[in-house]
């Protein structure tokens, strides 16, 4: 049985191990220049480009025919998209799974709604690879993925929240108090897996401790954690040295964000998530 896993690239993968594996680009629009999130996306470059840019800049989201091709030949496809409350990927990948499945009856397609991003997405597809090579049954698969998205969590702490709220992904009057030095908002993503600001801290410190203390609070214990970071290397490890600290057996890896996650979490954004006890 062919199994394939298929995320859309605000997953921040683009390639993985011991099972087919494709990521369906979201673009990144700025002025002339279209950004493809896929591997050949030169991250700096745009960031760069976005800092000069004056004008607006907007994302797109895959499209119906993108995710079609993702699912390509396979027999069963596992599909993981960012939230459904901030992007149209979700639904453009269920049109696509419909369509996949009408076409070619008795192959199967669920798409997950990682009701988050990220590393959440990372996570989720890992223990996606860990059932397919189980050779469990499809619903299997699917109802011991959903049990487990249902224990992940993610904060995130950004220094500016100027992509977002210019997209309309977070009111202006909240945006308003970023930008200032050393201020970082602190959010997370919520149970129906929309963007809450939750606090802001303010010096390198404070934000280290609030990090630490949100992670504590939202019920990690030491489990895998991943942080990742749009060109904040000393903040990510930092908060990875506290927290191999606090939790000595924790499984912590820091990562980047790819181009969308780049694009909204900005320069000295930190996505951190979790699983949860
Ligand atoms: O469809 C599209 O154009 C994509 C829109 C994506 C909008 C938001 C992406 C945010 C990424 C910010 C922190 C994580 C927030 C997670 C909340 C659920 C990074």
């Amino acid at each position: 049985m062919k199994s394939k896993i298929v995320l859309d690239s605000s997953g921040d993968l683009h390639s993985f191990s011991d099972v087919d594996f494709a990521c369906v680009p979201l673009i990144i629009h700025a002025g002339e220049r279209d950004f493809v999130d896929d591997a050949t996306l030169d991250r700096e470059e745009m960031l760069n480009f976005l800092q000069e840019h004056k004008g607006k800049s907007t994302t797109a989201c895959p499209g119906v025919g993108d995710y079609l091709q993702a699912f390509d030949d396979a027999e069963q496809v596992f599909c993981i998209t960012i939230t459904s409350q901030l992007s149209g990927s979700y639904n453009a990948a269920s049109v696509a799974a419909r369509t996949y499945q009408e076409q070619h009856p008795g192959r199967r397609v669920h798409v997950f709604d990682s009701l988050s991003t990220g590393p959440s997405m990372i996570l989720m597809a890992e223990k996606l690879r860990d059932l397919i090579r189980e050779a469990l049954p499809f619903e299997t698969v699917v109802s011991g993925v959903e049990a487990y998205r249902r224990k992940l969590k993610l904060i995130f702490t950004l220094e500016s929240l100027h992509n977002l709220a210019a997209n309309g992904r977070v009111p202006f009057a909240v945006a308003a108090v970023t930008g200032m030095l050393g201020i970082r908002i602190v959010g997370r993503a919520s149970e129906e897996g929309k963007l809450e600001v939750i606090g802001k801290a303010r010096g390198e410190k404070k934000l280290l401790a609030e990090q630490l203390r949100r992670i504590r609070d939202m019920g990690y214990a030491g489990g895998k954690l991943i942080i990742q970071h749009c060109e904040n290397a000393a903040g990510a490890s930092a908060l990875a040295a506290a927290l191999r600290n606090a939790f000595p057996n924790g499984k912590i890896r820091i990562g980047l964000t790819g181009g969308l996650c780049s694009f909204y979490a900005e320069r000295g954004g930190m996505i951190i998530g979790f699983e949860s006890n």
